[in-house]
């Protein structure tokens, strides 16, 4: 080791020790220290460049530094940044629009993290419920699925049936039922007359990237609507061309009562979200109901509009379609060989090794070392979710690089 790289791992070293030293250790990070992005790549502090296959859980669909995300956020943080909501500002309207139109609703409740749009159809859902629908007073059920991830908040995790997410967070706030994933039956089974929404990933994220059997969504839709309950579909993750549509409810010709929207919907540049509905779901909310500081700024707005700009012409969709379905040819290559299986939709696949190869996390950290970045999920699975500006032959290199880890 010369001395110079012996000083860049010491520097390295000394950014992992202040990490371990000063932030709370509620993840376990992967050993890279990454300090520039651009694309689909990443650069870590000792100037070796990384292949992001995470995106930032889908944050990153555009790819780091995007010139014309960047752009609108250079242009606009020499503008304004925030006013908060007690005033109007000149970026909020134009971009509430434009991203009511690619719903095809009428009204958007910008808020900031993923968490907080599902807090807030949760909200939405119920004040519906008791407003519109009629039903008693904090009676309202809201029909959840096992294997959901939407977030971390105490009410979120109360719905959840990972232990590692609720442990020790209670007590939990009441009025969620859990069924089966992928049963549309189940669904009717569980709602009652005070039941007033369905909130389902159309694609399970976190679960693994689990696709329901075609039919699923469209058969909860035809339920939701018979039975007077609203679908709110969670597209934070699925949603914005990852899985080569716009929304992943695209892919069953379905349009939920309620988009809830996040992680790229910032540009991979800041925290955006929204819950997106018709009039007669979101107009239930009066002045002063709901809000948040920083929901709806205008630097968060420009970047915001961006984004829906750059998705109206449908290329990045096209797109995860096109590349998703040579990754998939790919990745199917590698069953039976340190792969037990695969799921892909668009540039969204979950992989689960093979345990004679080791787990998940064990693949990602080999990856490391040939310059791929991945996450494990659940033990013996990596999820793959690259910029949506990815190329073929990046892709190919990748899967090169995966094939000579479980070659071992
Ligand atoms: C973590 C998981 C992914 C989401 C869906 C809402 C949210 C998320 C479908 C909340 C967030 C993130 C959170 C992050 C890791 C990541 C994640 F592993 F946690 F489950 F992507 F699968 N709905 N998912 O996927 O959005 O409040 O984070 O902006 O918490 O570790 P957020």
């Amino acid at each position: 080791m010369t001395a110079t790289s012996a000083s860049i791992d010491a520097a390295m070293g000394q950014l992992i020790a202040a990490e371990e030293e000063h932030v709370a250790h509620n993840y376990h990070p992967l050993p890279v220290v990454i300090a520039r992005g651009e694309g689909a790549w990443v650069t870590d502090v000792e100037g070796k460049r990384y292949l992001d296959l995470l995106s930032a859980y889908s944050a990153l669909n555009f790819g780091h530094g995007h010139p014309a995300i960047l752009a609108a956020a250079q242009e606009q943080l020499n503008r304004l940044t925030l006013t908060s909501r007690a005033y109007h500002n000149d970026r909020l309207g134009p971009f509430a629009a434009a991203l009511a139109e690619l719903c095809g609703k009428d009204l958007v409740l910008p808020m900031n993290t993923g968490a907080e749009a599902v807090e807030t159809g949760i909200k939405v859902a119920r004040a519906w419920g008791y407003r519109v629908k009629g039903v008693a007073p904090d009676a309202a059920k809201i029909v959840v699925a096992h294997g959901n991830f939407h977030g971390r908040t105490t009410t979120i995790v109360g719905f959840s049936d990972d232990p590692q997410a609720r442990q020790d967070f209670g007590p939990f706030t009441p009025g969620f039922i859990s069924v089966p994933y992928g049963d549309a039956r189940v669904i009717d089974a569980a709602i009652t007359p005070d039941t007033v929404a369905v909130l389902i990933e159309p694609i399970q994220g976190e679960a693994g990237v689990v696709v329901p059997p075609e039919g699923y969504l469209r058969a909860v839709r035809e339920i939701c609507t018979r039975r007077g309950v609203l679908l709110i579909a969670d597209e934070i993750q699925s949603g914005l061309g990852r899985v080569g549509e716009t929304f992943a409810c695209d892919r069953e010709g379905v349009v939920p009562d309620v988009y809830l929207l996040g992680k790229a919907l910032g540009g991979g540049v800041l925290p955006v979200s929204a819950v997106v509905a018709d009039r007669d779901v979101l107009g239930v909310i009066h002045p002063g109901e709901h809000g948040s500081t920083f929901g709806g700024n205008p630097l968060a707005a420009a970047v915001g509009l961006r984004v829906v700009e750059m998705l109206k012409a449908g290329e990045f969709q096209s797109r995860a379609k096109l590349l998703g379905e040579h990754l998939g040819t790919k990745l199917q290559e590698l069953v039976g060989h340190g792969v037990t299986g695969v799921r892909i939709v668009g540039l969204w696949a979950g992989i689960d090794i093979d345990p004679a190869v080791g787990t998940g996390r064990e693949v990602a950290e080999r990856l490391i070392g040939r310059g791929v970045l991945v996450k494990d999920t659940h033990g013996q699975t990596i999820r793959i979710a690259p910029p949506l500006v990815v190329r073929a032959t990046e892709l190919d290199w990748a899967v090169e690089q995966l094939r000579v880890v479980l070659a071992g």
